[in-house]
């Protein structure tokens, strides 16, 4: 899969995205991210990238220009074109759901903006979807886009070691995932349930349901409503 950054700060991927998973992802060819720097394409003699807000306002507004034209050098000689992203705080909100979804794309083109934000007329020509971590403002599309690259590279077949954790895991099944312990079975006199001791695979299997539920009720009401909805076939 490969995802092309679009950003004026691109050596914030080198750095993020050449660690642990990801980096070994990279390195495997399962992945391809390549941080592409906008300002490398301003046709401006000062390399300005922004400019003031049509009918003023506070804040710089990206401009039209340095962007298309760094898509153009992207998608230059593509036969289809990629789906592209524009990481924006009005996006429909990344969730694992979404990030499954977007797994199954080739190529994605991620659109980092900083400051106010983007001409208009860059989401109107080029975007495909707008996509939100939360509903927070940042100061810049980076670390958005790095959250996305991390949550849908781990789907793509080889880049987790067993595909298998999925399955277990918080939010695959809507539910948020049971508790997990590790050697030693005491810690300064805090044991580790006796019933993962036991080895007793079918109890242990009862056990974690059980607690995946429970926490699921305690700390996410909302996920719980929906799993028993839909386990009830009303949704
Ligand atoms: C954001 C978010 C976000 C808005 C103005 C960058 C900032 C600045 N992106 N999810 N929340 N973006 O706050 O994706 O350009």
């Amino acid at each position: 899969m490969r995802f092309d950054v679009l950003t004026l700060f691109p050596e914030t991927f080198s750095l993020v995205m050449k660690e642990s998973i990801i980096g070994r992802a990279q390195e495997k060819g399962l992945i391809e991210v390549n941080a592409v720097n906008i300002r490398d394409y301003t046709r401006d003699k000062h390399r300005k990238v922004d400019d003031y807000p049509f009918g003023g306002g506070n804040g710089m507004v990206m401009m039209c220009q340095p962007m298309f034209d760094a898509y153009r050098a992207v998608t230059e000689g593509l036969q289809t074109k990629p789906k592209v992203i524009y990481m924006s705080p009005q996006g429909r909100v990344l969730t694992q759901k979404v990030a499954v979804e977007l797994s199954k794309e080739e190529h994605l083109i991620l659109l980092c903006g900083h400051y106010e934000g983007i001409d208009e007329r860059i989401i109107e020509e080029l975007v495909d979807e707008e996509i939100s971590i939360g509903d927070y403002v940042l100061t810049g599309g980076e670390l958005p886009a790095m959250v996305l690259i991390d949550c849908v590279s781990r789907l793509v077949p080889g880049v987790l070691s067993n595909e298998g954790s999925f399955s277990e895991e918080s939010h695959f099944n809507g539910l948020l995932e049971y508790p997990q312990y590790t050697r030693p079975a005491e810690y300064e006199g805090k044991q580790v349930p006796e019933i993962l001791l036991s080895g007793h695979h079918a109890n242990i299997q009862k056990w974690r349901s059980a607690r995946s539920l429970e926490r699921t009720r305690i700390k996410r009401p909302d996920l719980y409503e929906n799993h028993i909805k839909s386990s009830e076939g009303k949704i």
